[in-house]
């Protein structure tokens, strides 16, 4: 993003487990800093260092190690890439469990250190579920193997999820064991018109109840959203052009026969025009149009990052809320910015970004606290998917309380004695008084 900068003088690219292992045993004992990077498309600053931390690029840990197609284990190593992934277990007929727009250049050890969503979670859920196994490099160098590769272990206490959302700073992933879902042998999608945020409620609601097992996505864009990227990009373009609504979403359905699901898709569409929950629609009409309705939201945070001062907000609010806090915000700045709210309205988890020709302490001011507030106060989380990393790490205290806090210290200093890996990130420094709930 342009927006965190280090003072970093010395990467290193190991190549093995091995290699990490003996990094990390060097620099624990000579009290040097580390911070972990895979594919450097983190939103919060997590994967730059701060001061002159030492740069641990995970992108040569790049190798497959298996794929069994009967149960759908995939055992690869952290630097490989997400579309990668995806193109190589797409040969056994199965699917990586997310996806996301930075698809191309994340790695799946990026993903897994910052508890990634994105666009399959409604379907496919957390990667809480997903993974089965981590290898993980401690702070001091040990290996810890844990990567098994079962659906159902209860042997004592589940350790790798320490890890998973951990933004690298209590180990380093070193690969992974991922359950991958078949691949949809259907997919469609719809680009939908509402008057109001209750209307797209409303639809959700409704595509719940009739689209059932097939329902794999349900994103929302403003207008505000819609109209930047059609407005950036020559090769985005509204479905619905002309269309005068305040809401759109963007709904896909996977499954495994065509047919099946296009009625189900057709009758749901029927039923909501009749009911008014939706105005106006478009169906994909075929494989090249769905890619062009998943451009248009792909194209909102591309565009967003187009502006020279960006004050971008990942946050779980619940659903019936989560568009007062949008239009809140964009009374605030007024004029001064532009405001856009957007995301997976299915997962309850708004993106709320303010773009301006530049920062100003005027705008900072309008905008910070009150996000932060206004969400504690609606019951929601600060951070739903992108993590902390150095953005937020002084703003955890509006979602967790104090002793929650306290046994992450705890957790954190057991792990990492002398606080090596990925320094300022995550945590308050210690003392540092958390926001009041
Ligand atoms: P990095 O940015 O390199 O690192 C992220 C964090 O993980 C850092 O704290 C880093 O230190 C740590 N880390 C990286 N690798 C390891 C490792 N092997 N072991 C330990 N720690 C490690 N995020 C979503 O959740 N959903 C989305 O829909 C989504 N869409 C995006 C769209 C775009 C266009 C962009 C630019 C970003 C998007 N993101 C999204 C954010 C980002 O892509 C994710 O956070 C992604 O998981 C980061 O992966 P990465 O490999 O780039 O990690
Ligand atoms: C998305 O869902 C990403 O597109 C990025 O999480 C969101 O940049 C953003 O606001
Ligand atoms: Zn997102």
């Amino acid at each position: 993003m342009g927006k965190y900068k280090g003072e970093g003088s010395l990467a290193v690219r190991p190549k093995t487990t091995e290699e990490v292992s003996r990094i990390l045993k060097h620099c624990n004992e000579r009290n040097l800093a580390v911070v972990p990077q895979g594919g450097n498309t983190g939103l919060v600053g997590g994967s730059v260092p701060v001061f002159d931390e030492i740069i641990v690029s995970m992108a040569r840990l790049n190798e497959v190690k298996s794929i069994d197609p009967l149960s759908g284990v995939l055992v690869c190593q952290a630097g490989c890439i997400l579309q990668h992934l995806d193109d190589r277990v797409a040969k056994e007929g199965l699917m990586m469990p997310l996806d996301l727009g930075a698809k191309g250049s994340c790695h799946i050890g990026g993903n897994i250190s910052t508890n990634a969503g994105g666009i399959r979670y409604l379907r496919y859920g957390s990667l809480h579920g997903s993974v089965l196994g981590l290898e993980v490099v401690l702070a001091n160098g040990e290996v810890l193997d844990v990567l098994q590769s079962l659906r159902k272990d209860t042997t004592g206490y589940d350790l790798k999820q320490l890890f998973i959302g951990a933004e690298g700073t209590l180990g380093l992933v070193t690969a992974a064991a991922i359950h991958c879902p078949p691949r949809p042998k259907a997919k469609n999608a719809t680009f939908l018109a509402c008057a109001t945020f209750s209307k797209v409620l409303e639809t959700f609601r409704k595509a719940k109840a009739d689209l059932g097992e097939i329902l794999s996505a349900f994103e929302f864009l403003d207008k505000e959203s819609l109209d930047l990227a059609v407005g950036t990009y020559e090769d985005v373009k509204s479905p619905l052009p002309g269309s005068p609504e305040r809401f759109y979403v963007l709904l896909e359905t996977s499954g495994s026969n065509e047919d099946h699901d296009n009625e189900k898709l057709h009758a749901f569409l029927e039923a909501a025009l009749e009911s008014g929950a939706i105005s106006d629609g478009a169906v994909a009409q075929d494989g090249t149009q769905l890619k062009a309705f998943w451009r248009i939201r792909e194209g909102v945070p591309e565009a967003l990052n187009t502006h020279k001062a960006m004050y971008k907000y990942d946050l779980s609010i619940p659903q019936s809320t989560m568009y007062g806090l949008v239009e809140d915000m964009r009374a605030r700045v007024g004029d001064r910015a532009y405001t856009v709210g957007y995301g997976h309205l299915g997962d309850g988890n708004l993106h709320l970004n303010v773009v301006a020709d530049a920062y100003s302490e005027e705008l900072t001011s309008l905008i910070e606290p009150f996000v932060y507030e206004r969400t504690a106060e609606l019951g929601g989380s600060v951070s739903a998917e992108h993590g902390l990393g150095q953005m937020k790490a002084d703003c955890i205290g509006y979602t967790k309380g104090d002793s929650a806090v306290s046994l992450m210290r705890l957790v954190k200093k057991t792990l990492d004695p002398k606080g090596i890996l990925n320094p300022y990130k995550v945590l308050p420094l210690p003392g540092e008084v958390t926001p009041p709930q």
